[in-house]
């Protein structure tokens, strides 16, 4: 796998995600955003994955999906303009961040109703038989109408593939707290193979490898760098795969990452600069 290219797609959502804490602190940006800081690798890897497929999915995400939308390829001009809520944007200024979507790059927004994403993208896969993604919280994942949908994509044997973003929250509460199973096993339970892993490029990539030849589930721990929404830290010390993979890969990823920054930082420049 090129560490590289999915580090390249995580270095732009993290630079990204970066100058939007920002824009939260100085009130450019006055309406609840869900950065996705800490969690850039998950759809960094599965975006590289795909594509050296040679697969176009369909994608559904939820309110977190910043990286999402960035690592699929989605503009980043209209990202910007949707933050700034100008019709411009890429769900025309009324979505937000909670609800970005792309027509182009087939990434459907997300409606607000945690989980809903899931039964919608089972029925298109049922509906389309073309390769789905469908990005889920580990809260959101708890959700009844979530369970039933899995179980009729196993059923039907749907070239979907369930993404749990772990990063152990719901808001601020723990997963201990709210349950006492995961969902490895639930869709295990479903007769779909289900995995539990870590936010390692290389474990997620290696964990695609019956990817939308039959369904699966992956379920990956991962850690949240700021809050749930707005810009503030709950925790300093928390684990950061970004960092640990820019000290594995070297300088050549301490040069991307500043040249990301600055490519990031000039297009937010150039927008804010036709207000
Ligand atoms: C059905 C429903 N219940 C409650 C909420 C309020 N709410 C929004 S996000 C959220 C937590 C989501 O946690 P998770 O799915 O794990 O995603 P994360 O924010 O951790 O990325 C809650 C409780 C909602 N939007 N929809
Ligand atoms: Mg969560």
């Amino acid at each position: 796998m090129d560490r590289l290219q999915v580090f390249k797609r995580a270095s732009l959502s993290r630079n990204f995600d970066e100058v939007v804490f920002e824009k939260l602190q100085d009130k450019t940006i006055a309406y609840p955003t869900y950065l996705s800081v800490g969690q850039e690798f998950i759809s960094a890897t599965i975006a590289q994955t795909v594509y050296g497929m040679g697969i176009e999915p369909d994608i559904f995400i939820q309110h977190r999906g910043h990286a999402t939308y960035l690592s699929f390829d989605g503009d980043i001009v209209q990202l910007i303009d949707e933050l700034l809520g100008r019709k411009s944007g890429c769900a025309n200024g009324m979505g937000g961040s909670a609800s970005i979507h792309s027509k182009e790059k087939n990434i459907f927004g997300h409606d607000g109703l945690m989980g809903s994403q899931v039964p919608i993208a089972v029925g298109h896969c049922y509906k389309t038989k073309h390769p789905t993604i469908v990005h889920m919280g580990d809260a959101s994942a708890e959700e009844d109408y979530v369970l039933g949908a899995m179980g009729w994509a196993s059923t039907k044997k749907l070239p979907i593939v369930f993404i749990v973003e772990d990063n152990n929250l719901s808001i601020l509460t723990e997963k201990r707290v709210r349950r006492n199973w995961e969902m490895h096993d639930v869709a295990r339970a479903f007769k779909m193979r289900g995995y539990d892993i870590s936010d390692d490029p290389v474990e997620i990539k290696n964990y695609m490898y019956c990817a939308f030849d039959e369904p699966i589930l992956l379920n990956i721990n991962t850690h949240r760098k700021f809050w749930h929404s707005g810009a503030g830290i709950d925790d300093e010390n928390i684990f950061d795969r970004y960092e640990e993979e820019k000290k594995l890969l070297g300088s050549i990823a301490e040069e991307i990452h500043q040249q990301t920054k600055i490519k990031v930082e000039n297009a937010w420049k150039k927008q804010l600069d036709k207000q």
